[in-house]
């Protein structure tokens, strides 16, 4: 096959909004899978050259010892890789956006996956858009389809889309930003009805490119109505500084590229370290083909700098099923009234107490200088077990205040007295959604001492110092 090659076509159909949201739910992989194999709608996925790596993943279930001696073969750099969503714009279609864009060239030489999505009716469920079409499904579902066939790296899921498609780029950073990594959308500003609901679980990068001569979006904004809808789109400027504002970008932009009449500028300094981005590139209300840069090589370069903390890195060896994060508590956000002792039996060879004499038994102490903050991901929601490495020499020496997020303090006293590190399960457990949390420890009693502390879905009890720290 060639440079281009179109290694594997094949055909999705999203189902139409035929029965009640609650048993599409409850059917939710069979309808998707079924939907998949009933053909009719077209989604081309294109892999680089060499690309070649399978998964076996009968029922949708993995395990190491199915997948791991696949993925050391014929793997070329034996890295998950990424993928890109890329969707046409109203009327268009997967097969004139693939051959229309350059994103195949650049998914070669930049070694990730680019699918391109069919709407139905050549439409997405956007901005008063096919209002009755699971598009969210549809979309997801691909990104699950190539999981089954190409290791993936599920925290580097794109999506990229131009006009309209763009319209649903925009939508997905809104609303799906627990699946997708980051958005660019091309040639399409948010409209007020998207900007109504938008709401992103985590701050996600987002970046658009905006012909500088569009005639139907035009760069001030302004009403529309196209196919029988009439939409309001925001400025180009007003929908990157929305963008901004939702991420909680501070100081000016940065201009990252000028070229001719393009330009590009970035707000670097924005939450979770995502950027957002708006590029003016000499078009009109076209792929941008002509601009004189590069407009899908530039979306990549955007897009790359973004992960998803919600997902596994691998999907050969990060499924989600278990989770065990482990986290050094004298690497956390350690505050004033803490020490961080060295004790050669302690894991990474510190631990954390509390400078004797503060003692706080009857609440939490109330100002950060006496908790240690730490911050974990977990891929998959559930229920999450907390474990201590602890010490606690007697019993006005063995108890701290734990809190999950935003939630309420708990007290954890008597726990098991010991003069060596001991594991100790919290009774406490914690449910939790898939992403970003923040675990704080509060002083309680002084003496007290913390070296580790394990997060985990699964029943195991930790043994010596633990697992390698992810913090
Ligand atoms: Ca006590
Ligand atoms: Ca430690």
């Amino acid at each position: 096959m060639g440079n281009n090659n179109l290694l594997s076509e094949f055909i999705a159909r999203r189902h139409h909004a035929s029965y009640s949201s609650a048993e599409y739910h409850s059917h939710r992989a069979d309808r998707i899978w079924g939907q998949l194999r009933s053909l009719s709608g077209t989604l081309l996925l294109h892999r680089f050259p060499g690309s070649g790596e399978q998964h076996s993943q009968p029922n949708g279930r993995r395990t190491k010892s199915q997948l791991s001696p696949a993925h050391s073969r014929g793997l070329p750099s034996g890295q998950p890789v990424p993928v890109v969503l890329v969707l046409h714009p109203l009327g268009g279609t997967a097969s004139n956006t693939q051959s229309g864009t350059g994103w195949d060239a650049t998914a070669d030489a930049n070694r990730f996956v680019v699918a391109y999505g069919q709407g139905i009716s050549n439409s997405w469920n956007v901005s008063g858009h096919s209002p009755n079409v699971d598009d969210v499904s549809y979309l997801k579902a691909i990104g699950d389809s190539i999981s089954t066939r190409v290791r993936i790296a599920p925290n580097r899921i794109y999506i990229a889309g131009y006009s309209l498609g763009g319209g649903m780029s925009h939508h997905m950073a809104c609303t799906q930003a627990g699946y997708f990594a980051a958005a660019h959308p091309f040639i399409f500003h948010l409209t007020q009805n998207i900007n109504s609901t938008c709401a992103p679980s985590r701050p996600i990068g987002v970046q658009e490119f905006a012909g500088i001569s569009d005639p139907l979006v035009r760069l001030q904004g302004g009403t529309v109505t196209v196919g029988g809808v009439t939409n309001t789109f925001l400025s180009a400027q007003a929908s990157f500084q929305r963008w901004a504002q939702l991420n909680g970008c501070t100081g000016s932009p940065t201009t990252v590229l000028t070229s001719g009449n393009n330009t590009i500028q970035q707000y670097m300094s924005c939450n979770s370290g995502v950027r957002v981005g708006l590029g003016q590139l000499n078009g009109g209300h076209d792929f941008l083909i002509g601009s004189g840069i590069n407009p899908s090589a530039n979306a990549w370069s955007f897009l790359s700098t973004h992960t998803n903390p919600g997902q596994p890195a691998d999907a050969c060896t990060g499924g989600g099923t278990d989770v065990n994060v482990w986290l050094e508590t004298e690497r956390g956000t350690v505050g004033s009234l803490w020490t961080r002792p060295n004790d050669s039996t302690a894991s990474s060879g510190v631990y954390a107490t509390v400078a004797v004499g503060n003692n706080s038994t009857a609440s939490a102490p109330a100002s950060s200088s006496g908790w240690i903050t730490l911050p974990l991901s977990v891929s998959t929601s559930g229920t999450y077990n907390v474990w201590l490495r602890t010490k606690a020499p007697d019993a006005n020496g063995d108890s701290f205040w734990l809190r999950m997020d935003d939630g309420s303090w708990t007290t954890w006293n008597n726990i098991p007295l010991s003069s060596s590190w001991t594991w100790n399960q919290f009774t406490t457990t914690y449910n939790l959604s898939a992403g970003n949390h923040t675990l704080t420890i509060g002083y309680r009693e002084d003496h007290t001492q913390v070296d580790k502390v394990y997060i985990t879905n699964t029943a195991t009890t930790p043994s010596g110092t633990g697992g390698t720290p992810n913090n």
